[in-house]
């Protein structure tokens, strides 16, 4: 059987960004295998669990293969799996088209443009299908811009103010670490890739922490798990800094150098407000494990943190993240070969600017500026706008999965239900937001479309090939805004780019970090390494590194003037969320709830394969602690309801010893799955994170009550 084997890469919003092979048959054009590419220098040859069965994905039976119109009648949601279909008709591609560009046309005409809100966020992290022709056909219009904020705003943020842009430490370099902090970073879950460094490390004497509320693979496999109550990082951060400066064991010559504005953090964390004792009663810690553990750090050389972006989805995590990545510059662990990895993907110098064509907004009706809105308040954009700003009156939903992900989930599906708002979907599967949709559009997977790609867990760039023809009547994204765009007479050219020209564009950036890299390099070799300024240390502080630091002062920044401009604190300090234990929200709703991803899905995902759903047991589950199942007269299995004043849902408590006492948890998946089609944002809440207005899906509130037995409701 003749086959070819094409160079792809993992779209997936996960920072490990596989370097992919697809064996294809020549002679049926189907792809028969996938693997990882062996010769990537991080990814090294393996997939996770998720991506290894990705032919049972694209080649799903329940593919959305052709466009579609919802048929005349009320919008139901959730519609039964399986049978979606019933509720829509076949249509041509020309039909959708000319149907979109009428009806968004129209609503422009009527409201105004800013009333189209476009919804998308990392369904693939390709450079062309996250945002490029999109954003340039909306940027057009006129339309509202969306600020994407659901996911690492607030962290992203925080990285900016200390180190004025998004580098970290290399994933190679965990190899030769003495400690590895894991922080609100779920390696073996979510970054699998990295965990063979951790390995290697370990193998040669380094010792594994993890700092997590929730006991996850990550930290049953380590040396130390520290169960820290959620949204109390700053105060353990902060504890740790009061002894590494109290026992004299900073790097002082590191923070003359390198640093701005440490008297003023140095007198605030002296203070007894981060004194061992006091962290302790906010973290659930004992007062000997501060200690121990920031001696620890600072002792280790190198000493290797990996944040990830667990913590920042609170309500104080911008300032919890900011925090943390202070703690290399107190020790000087970045000239030792340490510091601190959150993201790599400031590393990346792709041309945005020449992708989304911002400058086109001036070519619209408006002839400015749309409003923002912030993606993270979807309820409150389709149900309360309109007051403060046009309603939105078109919704076109690409690379997201809103009814699901989104927090305060009712108030996003009362707007999806609106009579009076038009709703684009252009998915791969019917998920809960297609059940929405008034036209509902094919799209492609990552292996029938050509992309390139940068990571957030890495540095290579890659070039993700085409390997097999589109099925059935699918699009890519930048062929369904390129289609759109003529329909709607936007002459520019622009809107006629090829995908070639795009990837061109996006490496056209004149920076020294993609020297040598371009469309034609990336084909031979598939992924290439960037040339990142001072090797892979940014800020060790030898050669041109202290180049790499971004900020105002050019120097790590303890004390951030720009926050203060903002009116907020210019240092870190701990605060208790509105939504924890520590305050009055926690007389009626005493559990903290962490409504986590699945290990086995991405995000919202996955969640409809039967594969995937056979690795993945405990979806449908609230994880509790044996205590608080005691109190409440709960046992493993029982039914029972999990409830605050946004919503409630109906889960199979587990009382499994994977969250300490006060916390509960359980994972994310489809609406429609789910007992009474009730998802995990039911009860979260639109509240935003101090810095970077990020969700803050981890400071959430909730009480348990058992409604079923486990003998009595299993069926
Ligand atoms: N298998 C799988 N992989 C994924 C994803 C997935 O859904 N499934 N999603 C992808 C995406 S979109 C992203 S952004 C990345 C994110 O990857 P991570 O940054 O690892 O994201 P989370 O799983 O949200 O959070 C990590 C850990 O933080 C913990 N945590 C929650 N609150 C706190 C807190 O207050 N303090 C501390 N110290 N820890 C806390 C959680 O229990 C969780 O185990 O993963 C990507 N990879
Ligand atoms: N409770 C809770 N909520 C969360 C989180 C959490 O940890 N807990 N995590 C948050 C985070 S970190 C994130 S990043 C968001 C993620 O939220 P989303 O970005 O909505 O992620 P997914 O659920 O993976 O949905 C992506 C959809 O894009 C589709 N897609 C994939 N490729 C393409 C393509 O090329 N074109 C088009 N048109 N569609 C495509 C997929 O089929 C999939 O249905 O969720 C957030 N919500
Ligand atoms: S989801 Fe992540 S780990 Fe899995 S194949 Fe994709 S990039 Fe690799
Ligand atoms: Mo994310």
């Amino acid at each position: 059987m003749p086959t070819r084997t094409v160079h792809t890469v993992c779209s997936h919003d996960c920072p490990d960004s596989c370097g992919v092979l697809v064996t294809v048959d020549e002679l049926t054009g189907r792809a028969i295998k996938i693997q990882g590419d062996p010769a990537h220098p991080v990814t090294r040859g393996f997939l996770c669990g998720k991506v290894a069965k990705y032919l049972d994905r694209v080649y799903a039976p329940d593919r959305l293969l052709f466009p579609m119109r919802r048929k005349a009648g009320v919008k139901k949601a959730p519609l039964p799996q399986g049978r979606e279909a019933e509720a829509f008709e076949r249509i041509s591609w020309d039909e959708a088209l000319d149907t979109i560009a009428a009806r968004l046309q129209n609503v422009c005409d009527t409201y105004g443009p800013e009333s189209v809100l476009p919804y998308s966020y990392a369904g693939t992290i390709g450079q062309l299908g996250f945002g490029s022709m999109d954003r340039r056909f909306f940027y057009r219009m006129g339309a509202s811009q969306l600020d994407r904020t659901i996911c690492s705003s607030a962290g992203g943020a925080a990285l900016a103010s200390v180190y004025g842009i998004k580098l970290g430490m290399d994933t190679e370099a965990y190899r030769n670490a003495r400690l590895i902090i894991a922080w609100g970073a779920n390696v073996h879950g979510n970054n699998i890739h990295l965990w063979p460094f951790i390995e290697e490390a370990r193998r040669n004497g380094a010792k594994l922490i993890v700092i997590d509320p929730y006991r996850t693979r990550t930290a049953a496999l380590a040396d130390w798990h520290i169960a820290i109550r959620p949204g109390t990082d700053t105060a353990l951060a902060l504890g740790m800094m009061h002894v590494i400066l109290q026992k004299k064991l900073e790097d002082a010559d590191y923070i003359t150098r390198y640093t701005h504005g440490y008297d003023a953090l140095r007198e605030r964390v002296l203070s007894e407000e981060y004194s061992p004792q006091r962290v302790a009663e906010w973290t659930g810690l004992a007062a000997e494990d501060v200690v121990r553990l920031a001696r620890e750090y600072a002792a280790a050389r190198p000493a290797a943190i990996r944040l990830n972006y667990g913590i920042q989805r609170s309500e104080h995590g911008g300032t919890a993240a900011r925090a943390v990545c202070m703690l290399p510059c107190i020790t000087g662990a970045w000239r030792h070969g340490g510091g601190v990895q959150l993201s790599t993907s400031g590393a990346f110098p792709f041309n945005s600017a020449a992708l989304h064509m911002p400058e086109l907004m001036r070519a619209s009706p408006l002839g400015r500026a749309a409003r923002m809105v912030n993606m993270s308040q979807l309820g409150h954009a389709l149900t309360e706008l309109g007051s403060d700003g046009p309603r939105v009156h078109a919704l076109f939903v690409y690379n997201s999965n809103p009814a699901a992900v989104a927090p305060n989930q009712n108030a996003v599906l009362q707007g999806m239900a609106r009579e009076d708002l038009f709703t684009v979907v252009h998915e791969q599967f019917f998920t809960d937001t297609a059940d929405y949709a008034d036209i509902l559009l094919p799209a492609t997977t990552f292996l029938e479309h050509t992309d390139v790609q940068g990571a957030y867990g890495h540095h290579y760039v890659q070039l993700s090939q085409q390997a097999i023809a589109p099925l059935g009547e699918a699009r890519n994204n930048v062929e369904v805004f390129s289609a759109l765009a003529q329909r709607m007479g936007y002459t520019e050219a622009c809107f006629r780019d090829t995908p070639e020209q795009l990837i061109d564009q996006a490496l056209s950036k004149p920076h020294d970090w993609f020297r040598g890299i371009t469309r034609e390099s990336l084909a031979v070799h598939g992924h290439m390494p960037l040339q990142v300024q001072g090797g892979y240390a940014p800020f060790s502080g030898s050669g041109d590194a202290n180049a790499n630091f971004g900020t105002p002062s050019g120097k790590a920044e303890f004390y951030s003037d720009a926050l203060a401009a903002q009116g907020l604190d210019p240092l870190p300090a701990f605060h208790p969320a509105h939504e924890s234990r520590h305050t009055d929200a926690a007389l009626q709703f005493p559990l903290e709830f962490l409504p986590r991803k699945a290990d086995n899905y991405m995000n919202s995902t996955f969640a409809n394969l039967p594969g995937h759903q056979q690795m993945e047991p405990h979806i449908g589950e609230l994880e509790i602690h044996a205590v608080d199942a005691a109190e409440r007269r709960i046992a493993e299995g029982d039914l029972v309801e999990v409830y605050n004043d946004r919503g409630s849902l109906q889960l199979r408590a587990h009382v499994n010893g994977a969250t300490p006492q006060g916390v509960v948890a359980a994972r994310m998946g489809w609406n429609k799955l789910s007992r009474q089609g009730g998802g995990v944002n039911r009860l979260t809440s639109e509240r935003l994170t101090d810095i970077g207005g990020g969700a803050t899906f981890y400071s959430t509130l909730v009480e348990v009550k058992r409604i079923g037995t486990a003998a009595k409701s299993s069926t």
